[in-house]
């Protein structure tokens, strides 16, 4: 007898059609269409609110980098006319603002259960239905389990020597506390230059003492250009609504879109000209300068040295700037920060920047960091450690399918999944933004939506046809997989150690997570899929 089925014989566990693991932007609108189907749902929340990664993520400075009336959801018309962003970039306050106003406006906090983290999820062969352990309540079963974890919601907590000596105040970026927090007169330092790092170092530099930067690689970051959001924006999105929701936002996201040409074939004035407006844009969109950057080493070679120059160009001390231009990976391999005065930051006399490559980080001590080469007297420590991405937060809850079989074995060697949607041998199990889906490769917000309405179809038409199960095919599977690692060779991007590829996560199989053929390749095959009736990919069941 399973744990499962043993969990039933004791105490009878809460029943519904569909648990959600996750009250972000995918548990909320999961939740939101599960009630449109009629279903009993419940989510279940690790955080004290909702809001997901933007419950978790309130470090100074932090935002997405995505722009405000893209970040936010297009199923409902109304929330669009009545939602006011107010900056082209949302300030993580105001996404929460925006988060807690949706769950209010769909009524969904009466289905929501907060601080309570699932620690295992297993499927009962003979009930056909999931039960889920919680580290606060009893066991709840559905008949689906829909995992909306999040991408970047698995901390790493970073293993440095000599932390817990450590007298003064240490921070992480993913887990900030929820009172302020004040650094007027200290001497802080900050560990990473990812994305987390490079939004909190201008703000704790303006407050700091002194702001010591420990960076191991340095990134890409391109401007924010931020500001009020624009009134045009604002209309555009508005005016523009059925064709932005149905089709529009699948492509046309990112600024104006690359020219037909290749970056080589053109002249080096023409070149100069693309990249000058496309930096004066800003943004992601920097990444769609030219169409083969992303594909020809050469080419991003060139653009990259355009970015390498803007540094150089804004970093007043020579082997600063020298430091603090990358030259381990091509441009976009890795997420581009976007940024607020990130470089000219490094011109402030209370601020350092310490190389790790020169002078490695050797201990953590009572005082403060140790190099190779000096001892750094700090105050305060932040961790920008980054998250083990994609894969983390689902193998953090102990996943068993079908037999017993755990996702972790089923995983070993790297993700496998039939569209980042579903697991073969995991039946009813749904995994929103999953690996092998498009994921973090453009705008989340975009992919829950159509994660979340294909999921929602499924599970409409198993119970309007009678099916109590459905299960990725083996063979399905496979052809995703072998699909999903043909696309990403055509590129750059698995040649680069990043957490796309699982590189600063010690141990784990490096495989290029998420899917590159782009939205609407991706959205078609997932159309296509549900137009036969899913039983050429799934085995369905009665
Ligand atoms: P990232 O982008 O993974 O950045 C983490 C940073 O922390 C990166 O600079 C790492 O250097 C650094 N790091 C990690 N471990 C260490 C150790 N042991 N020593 C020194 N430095 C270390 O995470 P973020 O949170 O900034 O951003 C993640 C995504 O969130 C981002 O792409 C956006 O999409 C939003 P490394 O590069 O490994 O040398």
């Amino acid at each position: 007898m399973s744990t499962a089925a043993s969990a039933r014989a004791g105490d009878e566990p809460e029943r519904y059609d569909a648990v959600v693991v996750g009250a972000g932007f995918a548990g909320l609108y999961m939740l939101h269409r599960l009630r449109g189907l009629g279903m009993t749902a419940c989510v279940l929340e690790a955080g004290g609110d909702i809001g997901g990664t933007w419950y978790w993520n309130r470090y100074p400075g932090a935002r997405c980098d995505v722009e405000s009336v893209f970040y936010a959801y297009s199923f409902s018309r109304e929330l669009v006319d009545e939602w006011e962003w107010t900056e082209r970039y949302p300030t993580q306050p105001e996404l929460l603002r925006y988060i807690d106003h949706v769950a209010d406006r769909f009524d969904l906090r009466r289905d929501i259960r907060l601080s309570t983290r699932v620690t295992r999820a297993e499927f009962d062969d003979d009930a056909r239905d999931w039960t889920l352990t919680t580290d606060t309540a009893a066991a709840i079963t559905a008949t689906y389990c829909i995992m909306a974890t999040g991408c970047l919601s698995a901390p790493c907590t970073p293993d440095f020597i000599g932390l817990d000596d450590f007298a003064g105040d240490v921070y992480f970026t993913a887990e900030w506390p929820h009172d302020p927090v004040d650094f007027t007169g200290k001497r802080v330092g900050v560990i990473g230059t990812g994305s987390s790092g490079i939004q909190a170092i201008p703000p704790i530099a303006e407050q700091a003492a002194t702001l010591t930067v420990f960076q191991r690689t340095a990134n890409f970051s391109v401007p924010a250009h931020n500001g009020p959001l624009s009134p045009s924006r604002v209309e555009w999105v508005r005016e523009n609504f059925e064709w932005y929701a149905t089709d529009g936002k699948y492509s046309a996201l990112f600024g104006t879109p690359p020219p037909p040409t290749p970056l080589l074939s053109v002249s080096v004035e023409e070149r100069e000209r693309q990249f000058e407006a496309k930096w004066g844009e800003g943004g992601l969109g920097v990444i769609a300068v030219y169409p083969d950057i992303l594909v020809d080493a050469d080419a991003n070679d060139v653009f990259s040295e355009f970015i390498r120059d803007k540094i150089r160009a804004t970093v007043l001390d020579a082997q600063v700037a020298d430091d603090l231009c990358p030259d381990d990976h091509y441009f976009g391999t890795k997420r581009p920060c976007v940024d607020i005065d990130y470089y000219a930051t490094f011109n402030r006399d209370n601020v350092q920047l310490v190389n790790l490559r020169r002078e490695p980080l050797v201990s953590i001590t009572e005082h403060g960091i140790d190099t190779a080469d000096a001892s750094y007297e700090l105050d305060a420590i932040v961790f920008a450690t980054g998250f083990d991405a994609i894969t983390g937060a689902l193998l953090r809850v102990d996943i068993r399918g079908r037999d017993g079989r755990t996702l972790r074995d089923a995983w070993a060697e790297g993700p496998r999944t039939f569209l980042g949607l579903m697991v073969a041998g995991f039946p009813n199990l749904f995994t929103i933004t999953g690996p092998g889906s498009p994921s973090v490769l453009g705008n989340v917000i975009t992919h829950i939506e159509q994660h979340v309405d294909w999921i929602a179809d499924v599970l409409g038409f198993l119970t309007s046809e009678g099916l109590r199960t459905i299960e990725a095919r083996t063979d399905a599977q496979d052809a995703w997989v072998a699909h999903v690692n043909d696309v990403a060779g055509y590129t750059l991007y698995p040649s680069t150690s990043s957490w796309y590829v699982g590189a600063n996560i010690p141990g784990k199989p490096r495989v290029f997570m998420p899917y590159i053929g782009g939205m609407l390749a991706y959205r078609e095959r997932c159309d296509d899929v549900a137009s036969r009736g899913y039983i050429d990919d799934c085995i369905l069941g009665t």
